[in-house]
């Protein structure tokens, strides 16, 4: 299995984010994805790769103009409203939420930051923009090689990408990568895609993107978001609209659930997926399910991990995995690479 690797990752690299009332060091940090790349050196599966170097027009596929151009623009007008700035990162703070006006982008620079953004959690830095741009480009080679006959590929960027919709950023994503991916299976020829989210956390930004589409199946298994992140999308009665309508499944599961249950709505996933008929399947790999997540809730072990590679290869599809999270960085490596061994 070819591996898609972005050696920009680390440009990313954001300072704190709001956590009750106080700036605490960012979670999402550099050596998450160093651990899988260690790991992935101690156990190979396959050759590491740069991504090709695919027009960026591809993103706009998925993403506004509008959006891509304030994360294109977004560091140089901070550094110019305060050369200061320049040692600080951007972090939102003011949104427009129900019966404000998101059709005019504002001038002030503050403003536009909250008009494409939906938390205080996601700071974009100096090197932001580098990092997730090279990422989308490895989901959208790794999506290629599978085109061209692979088994699975990964891709193995940060930042994640599942909570970034069309035109927002959030949940510590900025470029939808496992979207990008599953868009692309689709202009190669693949008729129907299923993009399957086992990050501990809803996809909402992927939900959203193909929530009208019958031609991409979204399935979620999550915590419930009546109280765990991104809390306001990924109930059960969420099933798509117009032609998206039944193209979409979300499985959301308490607080505590254990490998025996969530493998039971994998099952489920999966038998929707096998009914809705895709010819390729998009993984989004979040390794937050993990007991020793710090910030997640699901009781996953490492062992369990390699038993979910095999339920997920066994679905018999050419499979594009995509990194998302998992901040128990010091395991996040072998429990990323339990899952991907399933291919070796
Ligand atoms: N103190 C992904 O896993 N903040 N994003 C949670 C933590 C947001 C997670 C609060 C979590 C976003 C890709
Ligand atoms: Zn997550």
């Amino acid at each position: 299995m070819k591996t898609y690797y972005n050696h920009l990752h680390a440009q990313h690299q954001g300072k704190v984010e709001m956590f009750r009332g106080a700036l605490v060091p960012c979670f999402e940090v550099p050596a998450r994805a160093d651990h899988v790349l260690a790991e992935l050196q101690r156990r190979p599966l396959g050759p590491v790769l740069a991504p090709t170097p695919w027009d960026e027009a591809l993103l706009e596929q998925v993403h506004s103009p509008r959006y891509l151009h304030f994360l294109r623009t977004a560091w140089a007008q901070w550094v110019a409203l305060d050369p200061a700035n320049a040692d600080k990162d951007i972090l939102p703070s003011v949104w427009p939420t129900r019966t404000f006006r998101s059709d005019i982008e504002p001038d002030n620079f503050a403003a536009k930051v909250g008009l494409y953004s939906y938390d205080a959690g996601t700071p974009f830095t100096a090197g932001t923009w580098a990092a997730a741009r090279e990422g989308a480009l490895c989901a959208l080679s790794a999506a290629h090689a599978v085109l061209d006959g692979d088994a699975s590929a990964f891709a193995l960027s940060r930042p994640p990408g599942h909570h970034a919709g069309a035109d927002f950023f959030g949940g510590y994503c900025f470029l939808n990568n496992a979207a990008l991916a599953a868009q692309h299976l689709r202009n190669g020829g693949c008729r129907k895609v299923a993009v399957l989210d086992i990050d501990y956390h809803h996809g909402n930004g992927t939900q959203a993107i193909f929530y009208d589409r019958p031609d991409v199946f979204f399935a979620s298994i999550h915590g419930d978001p009546r109280t765990e992140y991104p809390f306001y999308l990924g109930h059960a009665d969420e099933t798509g609209t117009g032609a998206g309508l039944g193209a979409n499944l979300n499985l959301p599961l308490p607080r505590g659930t254990g490998y025996t249950a969530w493998a039971q709505a994998l099952e489920v996933a999966l038998t929707a997926i096998g009914r809705f008929g895709a010819d390729a399947l998009v993984v989004s790999l979040g390794m937050d399910t993990f007991a020793g997540d710090p910030i997640s809730g699901f009781q996953l072990h490492s062992d369990d991990y390699l038993r979910v590679g095999q339920r997920l290869r066994q679905a018999g599809l050419p499979t594009v995995l995509v990194f998302e999270g998992g901040y128990a960085v010091a395991e996040v490596g072998v429990n990323a690479v339990n899952v991907l061994s399933a291919w070796g």
